[in-house]
């Protein structure tokens, strides 16, 4: 029951509202005390999801919590996902660091705090944190901008703190480098609908599907909200996803905030939106990794047809809801959140045979990766990274306008 579990972890941001505690935890700084190994220079650039990568964020599996509690955890008490998950998640991200390092990418990785502590703001307290395994939910690299989005989960607030020690380190190095927050969000009551879930899952799919592409669903417009990993980057052209995590202000705020560039409201008939990487992923100029279950707003396939993009459907995941790992919250199509390294070479899950022999197909070199052992932290190998180099530099896509875009 993918459904119900991922509703139930969007729903704890909605249900902590209820609960009007004023307790006081005091947050400590985070006390690893790791610091960034020194490197040479540091250049942040970033303008596409597919020219060659040279330095990358790999996340870490430490400390992470179980965000849809099931499988013997008593109903909604989340809590540190087992050790023994840890360690097999942590060993296929280690791979996969070993695989980039080895294809000469530089990796940096992030430092985990205590994710079991309270999150606590003046207005709310949350029970626990989330972890730091998907970076790309957090932050995003556009041009030489690192912009840390506002996150609309309670319980990932404080996680831009996992990324900090890096963050400061790229500063330091990096006369050109921009750094950027979003506004911090407030998340009080204000910013979700109360009950919205549960009213939701009892509406016709057609219904449901009408709220999704109004953008009517759990969060309110009370603040700019987006989770980073809703966000696809195509030079020129931002496209972004309006989901259970991202919002119409959101968008609005990035528009401002991205004055150059065109920043586009995107949707797909999917119940539950939550971060674009497992529905339309760019692959190289002219090739887009489409999900076939979640068909993409009609005026967008057009937008993209008339500037000469190709959007090929996924090939089937290998995994079925019932055969996800456990504590997963993503679905099976987490078999196309796949890591280009560039425009002709692409890191895909390696029990995903369909997906790999698809891009054989299309002409690509593909570099299998374990990483289901990795899903119940947060996603697959693109939520599992954040870009920080790639070559190039800005170029637009999309010469030709259609309608909104
Ligand atoms: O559709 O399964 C996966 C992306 C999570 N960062 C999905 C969402």
């Amino acid at each position: 029951m993918r459904y119900a579990n991922q509703a139930q972890a969007v729903d704890r941001a909605a249900r902590a509202m209820d609960e009007d505690s004023l307790s006081v935890t005091t947050f400590d700084r985070p006390r690893s005390g790791e610091r960034p190994r020194e490197s040479p220079t540091t250049t942040i650039n970033c303008w596409n999801q597919w020219s060659r990568l040279r330095h990358v964020i790999v996340g870490r599996a430490d400390g992470g919590m179980a965000q849809s509690p099931e499988h013997g955890f008593p109903d909604r008490s989340p809590g540190p996902l087992p050790q023994f998950m840890v360690d097999a998640a942590n060993e296929q991200l280690n791979n996969f660091v070993r695989i980039l390092e080895k294809r000469g990418v530089r990796v940096d990785r992030p430092f985990p705090v205590d994710f079991s502590r309270m999150v606590v703001t003046p207005e709310w307290t949350q029970e626990s944190m989330f972890g730091c395994m998907p970076p790309r939910d957090v932050m995003i690299t556009v041009g030489n901008e690192i912009l840390e989005a506002t996150m609309s989960h309670r319980s990932r607030w404080f996680e831009y703190l996992c990324y900090r020690p890096l963050i400061e380190r790229y500063f330091r190095d990096d006369p050109d480098m921009k750094w950027e927050a979003a506004p911090k969000p407030r998340l009080t009551a204000e910013s979700y609908k109360r009950n919205f879930l549960a009213e939701y899952w009892k509406l016709p799919r057609e219904e449901r599907m009408r709220k999704v592409r109004n953008n009517d669903l759990l969060l309110t417009e009370a603040e700019p909200l987006f989770d980073a990993a809703d966000i696809c980057l195509f030079g020129k052209d931002l496209f972004v996803q309006l989901s259970m995590v991202t919002n119409r202000a959101g968008v609005r705020w990035l528009r401002k905030h991205f004055p150059h560039h065109r920043v586009h409201e995107v949707t797909f008939d999917e119940d539950l939106p939550f971060h674009i990487d497992a529905t339309w992923i760019p692959l190289r100029p002219g090739l887009v990794l489409h999900n076939g279950e979640r068909a993409a707003d009609p005026d967008l396939a057009k937008f993209f047809r008339l500037n000469d993009w190709e959007l090929a459907p996924a090939a089937p995941p290998a995994k079925t809801k019932t055969t996800l790992p456990r504590f997963c919250f993503c679905s099976p199509w987490l078999s196309m959140n796949m890591l280009c390294l560039d425009a002709k070479t692409v890191c895909v899950e390696a029990s995903e045979t369909a997906q790999m022999e698809q891009l054989e197909k299309l002409g690509f070199e593909v570099i299998p990766v374990p990483f289901w052992d990795v899903a119940p932290f947060g996603g697959g190998l693109h939520c599992a990274t954040a870009d920080l180099y790639r070559d190039g530099c800005l170029e637009d896509y999309f010469p030709q306008r259609y309608g909104r875009f």
